[in-house]
């Protein structure tokens, strides 16, 4: 089952359990802590009392009380000293017993808060990515929905390089569509008036987009002979992405066929519910979001140009008018097809994330 970036406060979440991001006496604090106990009601302390405090690295279970969650599963994240003394390990433990002990009380549903990376100094981004792998390692297994509630406007991921490459990569294509629409009004103006002038003010912009080191044709981070172009498309591939009959079911399961891939490889990999692939597998005519669609060419590994044959079989097209497209278009063109960071990329600039269960 998949697992979600949300923005939110913990206490409202309404899932079989929340992780509460506790200190080793289990008997409250500030931060979420503070936040998970003040909304529970003072028999959650009354509990936490009877369990003799935790381990760093370890977690507890108990009743949920006042809180829309049925459970409060209380671990003790690593105080950050710099990375060196075992905080990485200490961290994935917290997620990987929490999940444990969820899966143990039959938990559907369980919520995360950024262990850690509050009071006890870990830095968010890293923070983020010990979560992300546990939390999509456990799932390749296990039967759940996971959330990771991040608080306010934290910002995640601006000290990543997946990140900053895409940033740039986004100011890039605005940039160069800004020039070229100025370009063309501009252009406009002096038709009018004067064809010759019209022509030299082509050949200026013309220069400015593609000499000025800031508006150069967009960058990719690994070289353009590396990536495979898409002029490579398997013979096959090609062909069923031709066959316009097929619909977007047909043609998806057809794909998955290709590419040797069992349908629950693919739909973990998507990010995507057992139950919609379920509904998109017997249901030919079934119409997919577009967030869907681009999950499965990412699990697929689809290239730009059968990423855009699949699209269109649903009756989708991927332009340059929005950040969505845009950072697919980055990541397919450089290979980079893990969903689960692309999907931070996404949540930071509050795009709606592949996968999960939206239809
Ligand atoms: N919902 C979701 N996330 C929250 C909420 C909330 N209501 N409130 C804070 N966060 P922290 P730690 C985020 O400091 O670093 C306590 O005193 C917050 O933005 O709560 O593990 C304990 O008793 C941050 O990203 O926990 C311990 O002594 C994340 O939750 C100590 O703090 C964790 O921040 C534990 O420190």
């Amino acid at each position: 089952m998949p697992f979600e970036l949300i923005r939110n406060d913990i206490t409202k979440m309404k899932v079989d359990a929340i992780v509460n991001a506790a200190n080793r006496s289990l008997l409250g604090g500030g931060g979420v802590d503070g936040a998970i106990h003040r909304a529970a009601g003072p028999e959650l302390l009354e509990e936490c009392r009877t369990l003799g405090g935790c381990e760093t690295g370890d977690a507890k279970i108990t009743k949920g009380y006042r809180l829309p969650a049925r459970y409060v599963i209380h671990t003790v994240g690593p105080v950050w000293h710099g990375g060196g003394h075992g905080e990485k390990e200490l961290l994935a433990s917290c997620y990987r017993r929490s999940l444990e002990l969820a899966d143990k009380a039959g938990c559907e549903s369980v919520a995360f808060p950024m262990i850690s990376a509050g009071a006890y100094g870990y830095p968010k981004d890293q923070a983020l990515s010990v979560a992300m792998e546990t939390i999509t390692g456990f799932l390749m297994d296990h039967e759940m929905m996971v959330y990771l509630v991040i608080f306010g406007h934290d910002a995640l991921l601006t000290g990543k390089k997946l990140f900053r490459d895409i940033r740039e990569y986004i100011d890039d294509v605005y940039a160069e569509k800004h020039l070229i629409s100025r370009r063309e009004n501009a252009r406009e103006q002096l038709w009018r008036q004067d064809e010759k002038a019209a022509l030299e003010m082509d050949i200026q912009l013309g220069a400015a987009i593609h000499g000025n080191p800031v508006c150069a044709a967009p960058k990719q981070s690994i070289p353009a002979s590396e990536a495979p172009p898409d002029a490579m498309i398997a013979p096959d591939w090609d062909k069923i992405l031709k066959q316009t009959d097929k619909g977007f079911s047909e043609t998806l399961l057809d794909l998955i066929d290709e590419r040797g891939m069992t349908d629950a490889e693919c739909y973990k990999k998507a990010n995507i519910d057992r139950k919609l692939f379920s509904k998109i597998r017997s249901n030919p005519a079934y119409q997919p979001s577009k967030p869907t669609v681009l999950a499965f060419a990412v699990a697929l590994e689809l290239s730009l140009a059968e990423t855009k044959g699949l699209l269109s079989k649903a009756g989708f097209a991927l332009t340059r008018s929005n950040p969505l497209d845009i950072i697919l278009e980055y990541c397919i063109t450089n290979r980079f097809y893990n969903i689960f960071e692309i999907n931070t990329v996404l949540f930071q600039y509050d795009m709606p994330l592949l996968g999960s269960g939206m239809g």
